[in-house]
């Protein structure tokens, strides 16, 4: 039985990513940090499979504590302060955890056993003011935000390693994957929400930022899988995995409820609170790469995406 460690396990991947290597037959480990609140929603209906572990990327000992004590053979490092406006009230923080955290992890594998596999939760944030459509691998990083540059330091950095130290360290850019599981601050799930609770008269609007911003959108549970097949290859790489598409969230808007049978200009308020000092415009994918060599493919559309959302909003809602 492979062991596998994901750090940032309680969050949408992790939660997604551990149900996949549970159901693949791995010993999970899943690296949590210590809250005062309980924090496991999204694994509770995992946690008698797998085993959580306190850790913490800011903590260069306990990430050698944990390989030393259960000794993965892969580790996917999930966990990063994640949210993008964060960056700019936090941008130190986000510089420690989600840039300096890829190297801390990295001189653990490098000390404790360098033959362990590595993934690293790239971003297409990384793109930010696209300098080619669609964006593949070899397209140049121009980050926006100082999220987009902490990803940048975290991906050359698993590059590096791979080149230095030939460590089996992959690079998966991933574009925005969301599911019924997403952070409620994410536009997708905040719309999905604030349609499910104007539906059933517990609100009146959504307050939204910039409708024209267009994201190439995918299933969760689809990228995890991608994820990986990296790590199943006989060498590390870097990889871009998205839909190919992209859609503005307007789009998202309208479908969303449209599905429950409202016209979204009556409810959807623009507030510049929600603008960004700088934004990301257009991304798009081009996962050619992916879909060659890993012969992956998604089986959600964007609109079935949009609706599995809606309704499983609709449905906890209603549960109370
Ligand atoms: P998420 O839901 O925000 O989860 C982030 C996870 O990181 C949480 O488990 C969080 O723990 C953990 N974490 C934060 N700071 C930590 C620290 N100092 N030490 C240890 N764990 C820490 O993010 P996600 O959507 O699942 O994304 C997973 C990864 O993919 C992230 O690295 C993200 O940046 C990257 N990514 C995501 C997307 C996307 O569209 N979802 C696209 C490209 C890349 P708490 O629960 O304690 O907060
Ligand atoms: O849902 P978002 O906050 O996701 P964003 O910034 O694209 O970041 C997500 O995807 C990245 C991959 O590219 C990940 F690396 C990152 O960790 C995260 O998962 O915003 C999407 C778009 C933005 O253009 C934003 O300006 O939606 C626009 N937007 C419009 N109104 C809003 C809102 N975003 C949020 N969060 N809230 C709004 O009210």
């Amino acid at each position: 039985m492979p062991t596998a460690l994901i750090t940032g396990i309680t969050g949408q991947d992790g939660s997604y990513l551990a149900e996949l290597l549970v159901k693949k037959g791995y010993r999970v480990i899943g690296m949590a940090r210590r809250s005062s609140t309980l924090n496991t929603e999204r694994i509770k209906h995992l946690l008698d499979d797998i085993t959580i572990v306190q850790g913490d990327l800011q903590d260069q000992g306990s990430l050698l504590a944990l390989l030393e004590e259960y000794k993965p053979s892969e580790v996917y490092n999930l966990a990063a302060q994640s949210f993008v406006p964060t960056s700019w009230n936090q941008p130190a923080l986000t510089g420690d955890v989600t840039a300096l955290g890829v190297t801390r992890l990295l001189e653990a594998i490098r000390f404790v056993d360098p033959k362990i596999r590595f993934y690293q939760a790239s971003s297409s944030e990384m793109f930010g003011k696209v300098q080619e459509v669609p964006q593949k691998e070899s397209t140049p990083f121009y980050p926006r935000s100082p999220y987009g540059v902490a990803k940048m330091y975290g991906h050359w950095i698993t590059v590096n390693y791979r080149e230095s130290f030939n460590i089996f360290a992959s690079s998966g850019i991933l574009f925005n994957h969301e599911s019924p599981r997403r952070g409620l601050e994410f536009v997708t799930r905040k719309i999905s929400d604030g349609v499910a609770r104007i539906k059933l008269g517990m609100a009146k609007e959504i307050r939204l930022g910039n409708l024209e911003s267009q994201r190439d959108w995918g299933f969760a549970g689809d990228y995890v899988e991608a994820m990986w097949l990296m790590l199943q290859q006989d060498h590390a790489d870097s990889y871009v995995i998205g839909m190919g598409e992209t859609h503005a969230v307007r789009e998202f808007c309208e479908i969303a409820f449209a599905h429950v049978g409202l016209d979204y200009k009556e409810y959807v308020v623009q507030d510049e609170k929600f603008y960004r000092p700088a934004e990301v415009d257009l991304l798009i994918s081009d996962p050619s790469r992916a879909r060659a060599v890993l012969k992956w493919e998604p089986s959600v559309s964007f609109r079935e995406l949009v609706t599995m959302m809606v309704d499983s909003d609709l449905a906890r809602l209603k549960k109370g």
